[in-house]
C-alpha cells in the first residue's frame, strides 16, 4: 500500500468531474487500498478520489469510532444516490482539503446508494446520519463540489481567502478562523 497525498483548496484539480470506472479491477483495488490507508493516515471518515488528484469514481469511508476493533473500510465505485429523504439533518462537516475548517451544512438525513464494490459487485446501502452525510459529501467530491460550495458566499470566499493566504505562506493549514 501507499500513503497518497491529498490536495488542498483552492486545487482546480478538486473541481474536476471524475469519471466513471469501467469495472473494479486489480487497478481500482490498489488505488481503493491506497486511499484507505492515506485516509486512516490522516484521521479522516472518508475519502474520495478527487483529493488525491485521480478523477475516477471512487471513494472509501470508515465511520468506526473504535481504534482497537478489526478495521471494516467501506469501498465504493460508481456510487449513485438512488433515493434521498425529504428530511434534512445538519452536521459540521470538515473535510481533508479544507483544513482547519467546520462548517454545519444541511443535507438529506437519510439516503440510498448504489456502486460497485471491491468485487465489482452491485450493491445498495441504506444510510442515515453521519454515514448518509457523509456519502454525500464524497459524492459531492467526485462532481467537484466541496462543502463549503454549500455555505453563504460570503462565508465561502472568505474561508477560501484564508486559505490561500496559507498556500502562499506555505503552511499546511490555517492556525485559526
Ligand atoms: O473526515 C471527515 N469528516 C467529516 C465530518 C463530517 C462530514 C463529512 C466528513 S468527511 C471528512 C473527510 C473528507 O474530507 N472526505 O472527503
Ligand atoms: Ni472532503
Amino acid at each position: 500500500m501507499a500513503r497518497l497525498t491529498i490536495l488542498t483548496a483552492p486545487d482546480p484539480r478538486l473541481k474536476l468531474v471524475a469519471q466513471p470506472v469501467v469495472a473494479v479491477d486489480d487497478a481500482v483495488r490498489r488505488l481503493m487500498e491506497d486511499m484507505v490507508e492515506t485516509m486512516y493516515a490522516a484521521r479522516g471518515i472518508g475519502l474520495a478520489a478527487t483529493q488525491v488528484g485521480v478523477a475516477q469514481r471512487v471513494v472509501v469511508m470508515d465511520l468506526s469510532d473504535m481504534p482497537e476493533a478489526p478495521k471494516q473500510p467501506l469501498k465504493m465505485a460508481n456510487p449513485e444516490i438512488l433515493w434521498h429523504s425529504d428530511q434534512d439533518s445538519s452536521y459540521q462537516e470538515g473535510c481533508l482539503s479544507v483544513p482547519g475548517v467546520f462548517e454545519n451544512v444541511t443535507r438529506p438525513d437519510a439516503c440510498k446508494v448504489r456502486y460497485l464494490d471491491e468485487q465489482n459487485e452491485v450493491r445498495e446501502l441504506n444510510a442515515t446520519g453521519l454515514l448518509a452525510t457523509c456519502i454525500q459529501h464524497e459524492i459531492d467530491h467526485l462532481n467537484g463540489t466541496l462543502f463549503v460550495d454549500h455555505l453563504s458566499n460570503l462565508k465561502r470566499n472568505m474561508i477560501i481567502k484564508k486559505l490561500e493566504k496559507a498556500k502562499r505562506l506555505g503552511q499546511a493549514a490555517p492556525v485559526a478562523f
